[in-house]
């Protein structure tokens, strides 16, 4: 694993997800592989799970870590190559991918989608520049379009609760008062995609998710439907790609209920968090016994670490 941006990093995702499992049950026993060595975890946007079980596997592995918040401690960035910088920005990112390479053996970039510029977010402009532009390997902790680390944690979940060979699994869409990306739907049903599952997702019309994404997927646009028989409910709001970055109207009838979840088979409750008490879900969903979040928030670390172990190897190796 040279970088990991998407899963279309992982050459075995099985070999993967064992690997974690293996790390989960004895997280210290590579706990001097990476003695000396410097991780820095660079953040345009909040974290909170991300910012914390990424630091927390670099620990495991002996690492030391650096984390820095850079829209608010760091010169703003430059991206435009050939740019006459007489305005606001202050640094080229050909430098600043260059000077933290100087510092770090691994680098982890969290930068959300704009939900501005449509084109610019989905070629993933910023962590394409800054990889181009660094020397070490880079990983994403949430990009414009993907959240490859949330999705892996949340496959490890799956297969740690999962009571059939093939459970239904209903990626479904739920309100939310602000614009947010679609980052971490897309790549959910990317690592879904490639899982021993059944995929449904369920999103208002005017909601679908890019085509490169959802292709081969059911999509459906009654929400009761597709929770019939679910075994796992992933409620995620994204605001819309048709209509880039809108929220549209209020769909209050989308929050994720008792009721609704009596459609299911008894389904669990996943969500990525942070998320909106009784808009997206109400409390007694999330606070049921059923509701996974927490167990998800906990896999992050070992996803993180297992990531990391890998693009450490990979050095090594080269
Ligand atoms: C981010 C998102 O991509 O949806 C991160 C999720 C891991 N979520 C938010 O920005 C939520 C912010 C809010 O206002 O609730």
């Amino acid at each position: 694993m040279k970088n990991f941006t998407s899963i279309k990093d992982v050459t075995d995702l099985i070999q993967l997800v064992n690997q974690a499992k293996a790390i989960k049950l004895d997280p210290f026993a590579d706990k001097s592989l990476a003695k000396n060595k410097t991780l820095g975890l660079l953040f345009f946007n909040p974290s909170l799970r991300t910012r914390l079980s990424t630091q927390k596997a670099a620990t495991n592995l002996g690492m030391n870590v650096m984390v820095m918040n850079l829209n608010n401690d760091g010169w703003t960035i430059e991206m435009e190559d050939g740019a006459i910088m007489n305005q606001g920005s202050q640094e080229h990112i050909k430098e600043a991918a260059g000077v933290i390479s100087q510092y770090c053996d691994i680098i982890g970039i969290r930068s959300f989608a704009s939900l501005k510029d449509k084109k610019q977010d989905y070629n993933e402009t910023l962590l394409n520049k800054f990889i181009k532009n660094a020397t070490v390997p880079v990983f994403s902790l949430e990009s414009a379009t993907l959240h490859p680390l949330q999705s892996f944690a949340d496959l490890l979940t799956i297969e740690e609760h999962k009571q059939k060979a093939r459970p239904k699994v209903v990626l479904t869409w739920a309100p939310h008062p602000k614009a947010l990306p679609q980052a971490v739907a897309n790549s959910f049903v990317e690592w879904m995609k490639e899982a021993e599952v059944e995929l449904v997702i369920a999103n208002p019309e005017n909601f679908d998710l890019a085509d490169e994404f959802t292709e081969g997927v059911e999509i459906c646009h009654n929400q009761d439907e597709a929770l019939k028989d679910a075994d796992f409910v992933y409620a995620k709001n994204w605001s819309s790609f048709t209509d880039y970055g809108k929220i549209g109207q209020v769909q209050d009838s989308w929050t994720i209920t008792k009721d609704k979840m009596a459609l299911t088979n008894e389904a669990k409750f996943m969500h990525c968090l942070p998320v909106r008490r009784n808009v997206v879900v109400t409390d007694e969903v999330i606070d049921s016994e059923n509701s996974l979040v927490l167990q998800q928030a906990n896999n992050r670390t070992f996803a993180a670490q297992t990531v990391l172990l890998n693009l450490i190897k990979h050095e090594e190796k080269a």
